[in-house]
């Protein structure tokens, strides 16, 4: 290799390593607020597809707000706006309410005059709020439509507020809506944020399941590109040499994104769906440092390699062009496609941890 070559080399990993610390410290953070008992722990734990906060007990806020954090994912429940503990002059600066990416206003039943006040407060300041109607399966009058049980909901909201506004119907019990929410919060997110909400939050469908994947192919590519320039393992197979750690990394965030605990892995592998079963056996398999080599030996061993030319100008020209790159970048999408396969069948055939 020339001498160029090798400082090019050098500087473009100096750069992806810095990518990749710079996506895995990427967060969403969303603030939660609304009266006792509507929804919002639930709400939580069915965004993120963990059981992060608890449910049916009331969440603690008298001293401080309660935060959850998951897959770079944050969410804070917010306190009552304007109680003796937390007075309104001093609640935005108390809460730093300027750092959330948005807001979600979580309601059951009426909505109430703290609320109100509290999203007058962040439309005046510009911030993001939608309304999050939850127990819609409760949502119930004889004789009535819930077409127009709804449209009195959204009047209802309209009047308190005095402007139109956002609102989402949602049941965490059945699901109605959880997938709409969840669109809706990631078009009001740009970029790299954008991302990091499609491969953290758990998707509700094929569609969402198809953003999650592209986020975690662009994700692939910096760690590929990471694994390929800190070449320390050789390669069976090949001259070539790359860094197993980084690859062993990149396996589990892309299992946790997808949603691929391993007590429901192990439950998957028992499925009597053959697909299931072949599936998880190998995002299992692949996981540990001799599933790697596998892949690594297999990929090493292919006349033509696919590699994605979108992802070059992030790469660098020179890490792109190695082997060691081919190699990675294959073996990486690969196993994301196992867990992509994986996360469709259990969507299509409803499988639940
Ligand atoms: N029927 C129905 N019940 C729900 C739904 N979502 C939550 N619940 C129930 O409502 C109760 C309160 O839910 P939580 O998620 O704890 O409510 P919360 O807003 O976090 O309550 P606080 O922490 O007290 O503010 C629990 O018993 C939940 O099981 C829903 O969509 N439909
Ligand atoms: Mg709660």
């Amino acid at each position: 290799m020339s001498q160029e070559k090798i400082m090019s080399i050098h500087d473009e990993a100096e750069k992806i390593r810095r990518k990749l610390d710079e996506e895995n410290s990427t967060t969403v953070s969303v603030a939660l607020f609304g009266q006792p008992g509507a929804g919002k722990s639930s709400l939580i734990n069915k965004i993120v597809g963990q059981k992060v906060a608890e449910v049916g007990v009331e969440t603690d806020k008298t001293v401080a707000a309660a935060s959850y954090e998951a897959k770079g994912l944050r969410f804070v429940d917010l306190p009552g706006y304007g109680t003796k503990n937390f007075p309104k002059e001093s609640y935005f600066q108390k809460f730093d309410i300027q750092q959330f990416d948005l807001f979600l206003c979580v309601t059951s039943g009426k909505l109430h005059q703290a609320d109100t006040e509290f999203f007058q407060e962040l439309a005046r300041r510009g911030k993001v709020c939608i309304f999050v109607v939850n127990k819609h399966d409760e949502l119930w009058e004889d004789g009535i439509a819930i077409e127009e049980l709804e449209q009195r909901k959204i009047n209802d909201i309209t009047k308190h507020v005095g402007q139109p506004v956002k609102v989402v119907f949602t049941s965490c019990r059945n699901g109605t809506g959880l997938d709409a929410l969840s669109i809706e919060i990631q078009n009001n997110l740009d970029g790299a944020k954008r991302e990091r909400w499609a491969r953290g939050a758990k998707a509700y469908s094929a569609r969402f399941l198809q953003e999650k994947k592209s986020a975690c192919e662009k994700y692939v590519s910096y760690a590929a590109a990471a694994a390929a320039a800190n070449g320390i393992n050789p390669v069976p197979g090949v001259d070539v040499a790359v860094d197993i750690s980084i690859i062993m990394k990149l396996f589990k965030e892309i299992r946790d994104d997808y949603g691929l605990t391993d007590n429901f892995l192990t439950n998957l592998k028992q499925s009597s769906i053959p697909v299931v079963g072949r599936l998880a056996n190998n995002v299992v398999q692949y996981a540990a440092k001799e599933g790697i080599l596998i892949l690594l030996k297999r990929f090493a061993g292919r006349q033509a390699v696919k590699t994605f030319a979108k992802y070059i100008p992030f790469v660098g020209q020179a890490i792109a062009a190695s082997l060691g790159y081919a190699i990675t970048s294959n073996v990486g999408n690969s196993y994301l496609s196992d867990c992509h396969e994986l996360a469709e069948e259990i969507l299509n055939n409803k499988l639940g941890e």
